[in-house]
């Protein structure tokens, strides 16, 4: 697939305002740190388009991105702060809720960190799509920092997380090399 175009539509920062609602929208969310903002801007082969960082709690608004003037990709704050204080924590959590909750994302990518197996707060938000109607699929991030040989395994650890996520909705991902790029990229289009 190719990218012709890419751009910053608006960002959301309180529950009142969301930017209008024009195309079907794929939403990224995980842990605070995973690689959300990353994986957009390899997604989409700009960087620096959605702001990533070391530092937990980078994005703090929920950033609107239209592609190809067919789908809207939507940056969300991470959940599950390690290091950025509780206040802040609090006070996105909603932010995050309410979005989740607006009937607009068509899909979800929700991240998580291959090296480890997914956490509690991923599982929940799993739970709660399914609750909700809101098809989603798995992007298990820095893939790049493990061996090959353990990628299987990585998968594995995520499908047996929960129950009623299969083998093809987890896709391993490294915003470094591009690897899970294209794949990721034909779901959420043909999802869409
Ligand atoms: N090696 C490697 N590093 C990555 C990858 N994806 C993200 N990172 C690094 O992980 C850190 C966090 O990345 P972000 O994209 O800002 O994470 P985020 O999920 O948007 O974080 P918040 O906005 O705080 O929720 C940065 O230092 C990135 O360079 C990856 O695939 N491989
Ligand atoms: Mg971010």
């Amino acid at each position: 697939m190719r990218i012709d175009s890419v751009e910053f539509i608006g960002s959301s920062r309180s529950l009142e305002w969301l930017p209008e609602f024009i195309l079907p929208e794929v939403v990224f969310a995980g842990r605070s740190n995973v690689g959300k903002s990353s994986l957009i801007n390899c997604l989409v082969q700009r960087k620096g388009l959605a702001q990533a960082s070391s530092t937990p709690g980078r994005t703090r608004s929920i950033n609107f991105y239209k592609l190809n003037d067919s789908i809207c990709l939507v940056d969300l704050p991470g959940y599950g702060y390690s290091k950025a204080s509780k206040a802040i924590q609090a006070q996105l959590a909603p932010l995050v809720e309410n979005y989740l909750s607006s009937g607009r994302p068509r899909l979800c990518v929700s991240l998580v960190d291959c090296r480890r197996p997914p956490e509690e707060s991923d599982v929940n938000l799993w739970e709660w799509l399914i609750a909700h109607g809101v098809p989603f699929i798995v992007a298990a991030t820095k893939a790049d920092k493990i061996k090959r040989s353990k990628h299987p395994l990585a998968i594995r650890d995520v499908t047996s997380a929960a129950e009623g996520i299969e083998n093809s909705q987890v896709i391993l991902f490294s915003s470094k090399t591009g690897m899970g790029r294209m794949e990721l990229l034909k779901r959420i289009c043909l999802d869409n």
